[in-house]
C-alpha cells in the first residue's frame, strides 16, 4: 500500500528531532554531514542543510551558505570539501592530500580540489524566498548572487570540454553518488592509487554499507591524477582519465541555471545569460545523455563518447528540466513507477534498478534509498506535473526517517537504516517535505 503522509503529532515529533540533529550536528560556522563520519563542511551537503534550515533558522541557513561559498577559488570553483581550522584527522583524505594551499587561485583556507553538483543556486533562492525580513534577503541574495555566478561560470566554461554544453565531472566523488554503478564501466582502468592509504571510513559504518576497497583505490589514484596536474581543467583530455558527463550533475546545473536567473531578477539584473545556458544545458542533455533504447538519462565519457548503460536514480533528475518533451517524460515517469525503482520496493527510490544482479540493498550508492536525491524527484515530480508522485515519495521518504531515524540511506526493501547516524541533509530536507 502506497505511505501515508504522517500524522500532526508525528509530523511535530520529527521536525523538533530533524532540529536538534542539525543544532548537534552545528559547529558555529557550519553544519557538518555527520560528526562521526564526515567531520568537516561539504558543498552540497550546506546546501541541502540550507534549504531545511531556510524553514526554521533564516540567520543560520545564511551563514551555512555564505561560509561555504568563502572558501571558493579565484576560478570559482567551489570545492567539495572545507576543512577550516580543525585539527580533525580523522577523515581520509584530509587537507594535507590535496595541497590546496600550493595552488596560485585556492584560498587560505584549507579545501578538497574537485567540486560538488551545484545545488547552491536553488538553495539561495529557497532561502530568500522563506525569509521573513525581505530585506535581509535581498541583501544576502547580493552578496551570493556573484559568488554563484562564478561557481556556474566555472563549470559551464571550464569543465565543458569540447563545447558540447555539459559540464563534466573529473571524479566519482564530484557526483556526489560515489560508488553508484554508473561509475563503474569508466573506471576499469584505475585499479591502483599511486600512494599508500588507509581508509578511514569504516569505523563508524560496516564495510559492506560503504564502498569496496577497489573502489577506494580508484579515487584515491584519480585524485592524486588531478591534484598533479595541479586541477588545470585545460590538460584533462590529454591526462585525465576519467572525464564523464553525468544526468544528476547536469540536470542540477540547468535548474541552478534558472534559479540565478530568477535571483538576477529579483536583483534588477539581466537574466537572460543565465536562461540561455539553461537552453544550452537542456540541448546537452537531450542530444547526448537521453537513452531513447533504455528510456532514460545516462552517463557519458567524453573523450570517447560512450555512454553508461545503468539505469540509476541519477538518471531521473532530468525531471528538473522544465523542457523537457512530453515522451521523454512520460517515458520517464514510466521507468520510475515500473517494478525497476518505485513498483518494485516498499521504501522507495532505490538509487539502481532493483532487477539488476548486481543491485545491492545496503551499499551505498549502489542500491539504498537517500532522502536527497528523494528530494530532488521531489522536486522533479512536481515541476512534470505529477503531484500524486511528489507525495508518495514524500509521504514514503518521512516514513522511512520516522521509523529509523534522520540515517544516511536505508535499505529500499525493508526501510532499515543504514550509513552514519544523525545525518544532516536527511534531516534538513524532512524538515523540508514535512512544511
Ligand atoms: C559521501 O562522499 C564522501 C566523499 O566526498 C565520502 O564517502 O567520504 C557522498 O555521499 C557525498 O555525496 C556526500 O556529500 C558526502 C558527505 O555527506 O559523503
Amino acid at each position: 500500500p502506497p505511505a501515508m503522509r504522517p500524522g500532526p503529532d508525528e509530523r511535530r515529533r520529527l521536525a523538533e528531532a530533524a532540529v536538534a540533529t542539525l543544532a548537534g550536528n552545528w559547529t558555529g560556522a557550519a553544519t557538518l554531514p555527520s560528526r562521526t563520519q564526515y567531520p568537516h563542511q561539504w558543498s552540497w551537503d550546506s546546501a541541502f542543510i540550507a534549504i531545511g534550515l531556510a524553514r526554521v533558522d533564516q540567520d543560520r541557513a545564511q551563514r551555512e551558505l555564505l561560509g561555504l561559498l568563502r572558501a571558493q577559488w579565484d576560478t570559482g570553483r567551489l570545492p567539495h570539501i572545507v576543512y577550516g581550522d580543525t585539527e580533525d584527522e580523522s577523515y581520509f583524505p584530509g587537507p594535507g592530500f590535496w595541497d590546496s594551499r600550493g595552488v596560485p587561485d585556492a584560498p587560505a583556507v584549507r579545501t578538497s580540489g574537485i567540486v560538488q553538483p551545484p545545488v547552491h543556486a536553488r538553495a539561495a533562492l529557497t532561502v530568500c524566498t522563506r525569509a521573513g525580513d525581505e530585506a535581509a534577503a535581498l541583501r544576502f541574495l547580493a552578496e551570493a548572487y556573484p559568488k554563484l555566478a562564478a561557481q556556474h561560470r566555472y563549470l559551464l566554461e571550464r569543465r565543458d570540454l569540447d563545447g558540447g554544453g555539459l559540464a563534466c565531472i573529473v571524479h566519482p566523488w564530484e557526483s556526489g553518488t560515489d560508488n553508484s554503478p554508473a561509475w563503474d564501466p569508466f573506471l576499469t582502468r584505475f585499479t591502483e592509487a599511486r600512494s599508500l592509504f588507509v581508509r578511514q571510513d569504516m569505523v563508524h559504518v560496516p564495510a559492506d554499507e560503504r564502498p569496496s576497497d577497489a573502489d577506494y583505490s580508484a579515487y584515491i589514484a584519480l585524485a592524486e591524477s588531478y591534484r598533479d596536474i595541479g586541477y588545470d581543467d585545460l590538460k584533462l583530455l590529454d591526462k585525465h582519465g576519467f572525464t564523464v558527463e553525468d544526468p544528476l550533475f547536469n540536470a542540477i546545473l540547468l535548474d541552478g541555471e534558472l534559479c540565478l536567473a530568477e535571483i538576477a531578477r529579483r536583483l534588477g539584473r539581466d537574466p537572460g545569460p543565465h536562461l540561455r545556458s539553461a537552453r544550452a544545458v537542456h540541448r546537452g542533455l537531450m542530444e547526448r545523455l537521453w537513452d531513447d533504447e533504455r528510456g532514460t538519462f545516462v552517463a557519458r565519457d567524453v573523450r570517447t563518447g560512450v555512454r553508461g548503460t545503468a539505469a540509476t536514480v541519477s538518471g531521473f533528475a532530468p525531471l528538473l528540466d522544465p523542457w523537457l518533451p512530453a515522451d521523454v517524460r512520460d517515458r520517464l515517469v514510466g521507468l520510475l513507477l515500473s517494478p525497476a525503482f518505485m513498483g518494485g520496493c516498499g521504501h522507495p527510490v532505490p538509487t539502481y534498478d532493483l532487477r539488476e544482479p548486481n543491485f545491492d540493498r545496503r551499499r551505498y550508492w549502489r542500491g539504498p534509498t537517500w532522502v536527497n536525491t528523494n528530494w530532488l524527484l521531489w522536486v522533479g515530480a512536481l515541476r512534470a506535473g505529477r503531484p500524486d508522485i511528489a507525495r508518495t515519495i514524500s509521504a514514503s521518504t518521512l516514513g522511512l526517517v520516522g521509523r529509523s531515524g534522520f540515517r544516511e540511506y536505508f535499505d529500499p526493501v525493508d526501510g532499515g537504516g543504514r550509513g552514519a547516524c544523525d545525518f544532516s541533509w536527511s534531516a534538513a530536507l524532512a524538515l523540508d517535505m514535512l512544511a
